[in-house]
C-alpha cells in the first residue's frame, strides 16, 4: 500500500500498549462475528453493520483522545473506536436490540451513537446521513479555540476534534463545508477517512477522481495531508500518532486517509455480489488482525482472544437481561426540565418582566433584534453571533450592525458560504457548551441546511435527553415593501412547523420581537426566530422599547381586536393587512396574532371560534398543506358542533411570489381580499 509517512516533527516516539489495543480490537471482533453468525440471522439483532477490517485504525485513534474535552463525529461503522472510548459490550449489543440502557434508549438505529465522556472523549451524536458529522466536529473545534482563547479556560488546551467517515463520504457537502471552515480558520481538527474503497457497491473513483482523496488533498492549503496503511499494525500507529499529535499540537487541520478493507457488506443482507471473488480474496489477505497478532506475538494473542470472547458471550447474557425499552416515545423531543448531560449554556438567566414596559422610546423590528442580540453577548460570555456577511458589514439587514466592533471577531464573525455549515457549526458549538445565535441570510437560503436542521431537531431525543444543542437561528422572511421574488420573499413556516424538535418565533411588531428572541435564548430547545423583512423597518411594526427583561413565552397568541362573530387567525405581515381589513367590521372581529407558529396557541383559538361560530385563517406561505390547514383541521375536530359556517383560509396560492410588485399583488392576500372574505363570511 501506498503510503505518506508522517513527516511531523510532533511525530512522537511513543510506546503503545499493543495487548490493549489487541484486547479492543478482538473485542471488536468477536463483536460482529457473534452479530453476524447469531443475532443477524435470527433477527434478534435486526440491522446489523460489521466494522471487521476497520478495527485497528479506529481502536488506535480512541485510545488516544483522552484530553477530556476532545470530540469525536463518528458514523455507523465506528464501534470499534467506540469500544476503545468506554462503550461497554453489553451496552453495545443492546442498542442493536433496540433494549433499554442503550445510547439512544431504543429510539435509534444500534450502531449509531453517541457517548458523554467516559475516556476522555465525546462522541457526538450519530446521523444516519452519511457526511452530516463534519460540520458539527468543525463546530466543536472552534468551540476549543473559543473556550481556551476568549473564556481562557485553559482545560480546553490541547483538545481536538475528530470526525471519522467512509470514503463515500468525502463526496458529501458535509465534508466540503467542514474541510473549508476547518482550514479557512486553523481549527484544531483531524478529518479520519477510512478508505475501504466503497460505498455500499459504489468504488471509491466515484467520490474523487482516481479514488485517493489525500492525492487529491496534498495542494489544499492549511492541511496537513497523511495517507497510508489501516492494516498494518507500526505503520497505522505511527499515522494516527503523528495526526493526532499535529493537530493536539497547534499544526492547525490534518486529513488522514487509511486504507482499510472491509470485510463483509455494507449491512447484514448486502452478499456484495459486486465484488468478484480475486477482490474479496485480497480483502481477506489484508484482514489486520493476522499482522496485529503477530505484532503481539501468539501466545498474547490467544490468551487476548480467550478473554475478549469470554467477555463478549458474558456481554450477550447482560444485554438478554435487559429489559425492551419502555419510556414513551414522545420523551425529550423537547426539553422537559431535565438538564442534558452534554450540551446547552449554562448561563444564568436575569430577570424575566412578563409585561411590556410601554413607555420606552420607540424602536424598529430590527432595532429590537440588535438589542437583544447585544445585550446577550454583553451578559452571556458563551453567545456568540455569526453568519454571512453579519461580521465587518453588520449584515445585510442591518441587524448586527456595530456587533462585531463591540465584541470582537470571535463572537461576531461572518462565515464561509455554505448554509450546511453554519448550522452544522452551531450544533457542534452548542454541543461544546456555547450559545449560537447563526443568521440565515434569508429563508430560502436554508435549504442547504435541512440535514443538520433535520438532525438538530431529534438530536435531544435521539440521545434519550443526554445531548442538546439549543440554538436560536434567525431567518429574515418573508415580501419586502418593495419587491418580491422567488429567492428572497419566501416565509415557509409550513415547513418549518413540520421539522420536529424545533420551536418557530414569527413575531409581527418589535415588541413581540424583543419579548421572542430573548425567551427563545434562554429555553432550552433549537429555534427558528422569523423576523419578517416588510417589517423590519415599518412605521407599523414600531412599538415603545418593552425593557431589558422582557420576555414573551412561546405559545401566546396575541388578541388585537375584540369581537363576537369571526375569529381571525393570522401571524407575521400578514397581521397588519388583516387588522386594516377588519376596520370595516367594528366589534365584529376577534383578531389573534399567533406569534408563534411552533407551539402555536390552540387554546386562544378554540376559546374564540367556540364564541364566534365562524373562523378565517390568513397567511403568506403558499396554499396547500400551508400553516392554515393545521388550523383549520384542529377547529373542525375540536369545535366542530360551534361552527356555524367552515373554516375558510385566505393564502397565497400555490405559485412562487414574483418579482414585480404588480404580479406579487395578484398573489399575496391584501387587504381587499381579505376584507372581502370577512365579508363573505359574516354573511354566510
Ligand atoms: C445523505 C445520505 N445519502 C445516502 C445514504 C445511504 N448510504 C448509507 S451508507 C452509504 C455508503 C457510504 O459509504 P462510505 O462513506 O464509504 O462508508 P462505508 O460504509 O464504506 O464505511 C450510503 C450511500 C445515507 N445514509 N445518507
Amino acid at each position: 500500500m501506498e503510503s505518506t509517512q508522517p513527516t511531523s516533527a510532533r511525530a512522537p516516539a511513543q510506546d503503545f500498549d499493543w495487548p490493549a489495543i489487541a484486547l479492543q480490537v478482538l473485542r471488536s471482533r468477536r463483536l460482529d462475528e457473534l452479530e453476524e453468525a447469531q443475532l443477524a440471522p435470527t433477527g434478534e439483532v435486526p440491522y446489523q453493520f460489521s466494522a471487521k477490517g476497520h478495527e485497528l485504525a479506529q481502536v488506535l485513534l480512541g485510545l488516544q483522545l483522552t484530553q477530556g474535552h476532545d470530540a469525536a463525529g463518528v458514523y455507523y461503522r465506528s464501534r470499534p473506536f467506540m469500544l476503545a472510548a468506554g462503550l461497554e459490550l453489553d451496552e453495545a449489543l443492546a442498542a442493536g436490540m433496540g433494549m433499554a440502557g442503550s445510547p439512544s434508549e431504543g429510539r435509534d438505529v444500534g450502531v449509531v451513537f453517541s457517548l458523554p465522556p467516559r475516556r476522555g472523549v465525546t462522541v457526538l451524536p450519530a446521523s444516519g446521513d452519511v457526511g452530516a458529522q463534519y460540520t458539527p466536529a468543525a463546530g466543536w473545534a472552534q468551540a476549543i479555540n473559543y473556550q481556551t482563547e476568549v473564556l481562557g479556560d485553559r482545560q480546553w488546551q490541547g483538545a481536538i476534534a475528530v470526525a471519522l467517515g467512509g470514503e463515500g463520504s468525502v463526496a458529501s457537502n458535509g465534508f466540503w463545508s467542514a474541510l473549508t471552515i476547518a482550514t479557512t480558520q486553523q481549527l484544531p481538527m483531524l478529518f479520519f477517512i477510512e478508505d475501504n474503497g466503497y460505498g455500499i457497491s459504489v468504488p471509491g473513483h466515484f467520490q474523487t477522481p482516481g479514488g485517493d482523496i489525500a492525492a487529491n488533498l496534498a495542494a489544499f492549503e492549511g492541511l496537513t495531508v497523511l495517507s497510508g496503511s489501516g492494516t498494518e499494525p507500526a505503520e497505522t500507529a505511527a499515522l494516527v500518532a503523528a495526526a493526532v499529535a499535529g493537530v493536539r499540537g497547534g499544526d492547525g487541520p490534518c486529513l488522514l486517509r487509511l486504507q482499510v478493507p472491509r470485510l463483509a457488506g455494507h449491512t447484514f443482507i448486502d452478499n456484495q455480489a459486486y465484488k468478484d471473488g480475486s477482490e474479496l480474496e485480497a480483502e481477506l489477505a489484508s484482514d489486520p488482525l493476522p499482522a496485529l497478532a503477530a505484532h503481539v506475538g501468539q501466545a498474547t494473542w490467544e490468551a487476548l482472544d480467550r478473554q475478549a470472547r469470554q467477555e463478549v458471550a458474558q456481554a450477550l447474557e447482560r444485554a438478554r437481561a435487559r429489559r425492551p425499552h419502555d419510556e414513551a416515545a414522545a420523551r425529550y423531543l423537547f426539553f422537559d426540565g431535565t438538564p442534558a448531560l452534554v450540551g446547552g449554556s449554562r448561563h444564568e438567566p436575569g430577570p424575566a418582566v412578563a409585561a411590556p414596559n410601554l413607555s420606552g422610546p420607540r424602536i424598529n423590528m430590527i432595532e429590537a433584534v440588535r438589542g437583544v442580540m447585544e445585550q446577550t453577548l454583553r451578559d452571556n460570555p458563551r453567545a456568540v453571533v455569526f453568519g454571512e456577511d453579519v461580521g465587518a458589514k453588520g449584515g445585510v439587514h442591518g441587524a448586527t450592525v456595530g456587533l462585531q466592533a463591540a465584541f470582537g471577531q470571535q463572537r461576531v464573525f461572518d462565515t464561509s458560504l455554505s448554509e450546511e455549515g453554519i448550522i452544522g457549526r452551531a450544533v457542534g458549538m452548542a454541543l461544546a457548551g456555547l450559545l449560537p445565535i447563526p443568521e440565515i441570510q434569508f429563508r430560502k437560503y436554508a435549504d442547504p441546511a435541512t440535514e443538520q436542521i433535520n438532525d438538530l431537531g431529534t438530536l435531544r431525543w435521539r440521545t434519550a435527553g443526554k445531548f442538546a444543542a439549543p440554538i436560536v437561528v434567525r431567518l429574515p422572511v418573508g415580501f419586502s415593501k418593495k419587491i418580491g421574488d422567488p429567492w428572497h420573499s419566501v416565509t415557509g413556516e409550513a415547513v418549518f412547523a413540520h421539522t420536529l424538535g424545533w420551536r418557530l418565533a414569527f413575531p409581527s411588531n418589535a415588541a413581540d420581537a424583543a419579548g421572542l428572541l430573548r425567551q427563545a435564548l434562554r429555553d432550552q430547545d433549537p429555534t427558528f426566530f422569523f423576523e419578517h423583512r416588510a417589517l423590519l423597518d415599518s412605521a407599523e411594526a414600531r412599538r415603545p422599547d418593552p425593557g431589558p427583561d422582557y420576555c414573551l413565552p412561546f405559545g401566546q397568541a396575541a388578541r388585537l381586536l375584540t369581537g363576537d362573530s369571526l375569529t381571525l387567525v393570522t401571524w407575521g405581515a400578514m397581521v397588519h393587512r388583516c387588522l386594516e381589513a377588519a376596520k370595516a367590521f367594528v366589534d365584529r372581529v376577534d383578531l389573534l396574532d399567533l406569534r408563534t407558529i411552533a407551539p402555536w396557541d390552540r387554546k386562544a383559538v378554540l376559546e374564540s371560534v367556540r364564541r364566534t361560530g365562524k373562523v378565517l385563517i390568513v397567511h403568506e406561505d403558499t396554499w396547500t398543506a400551508g400553516f392554515g390547514a393545521e388550523v383549520a383541521s384542529t377547529i373542525a375536530e375540536q369545535a366542530f358542533e360551534y361552527l356555524d359556517s367552515p373554516p375558510r383560509r385566505l393564502a397565497t396560492p400555490d405559485v412562487p411570489i414574483p418579482y414585480s410588485l404588480a404580479l406579487m399583488g395578484q398573489v399575496l392576500p391584501g387587504v381587499e381580499a381579505i376584507a372581502a372574505a370577512i365579508d363573505e363570511l359574516l354573511t354566510f
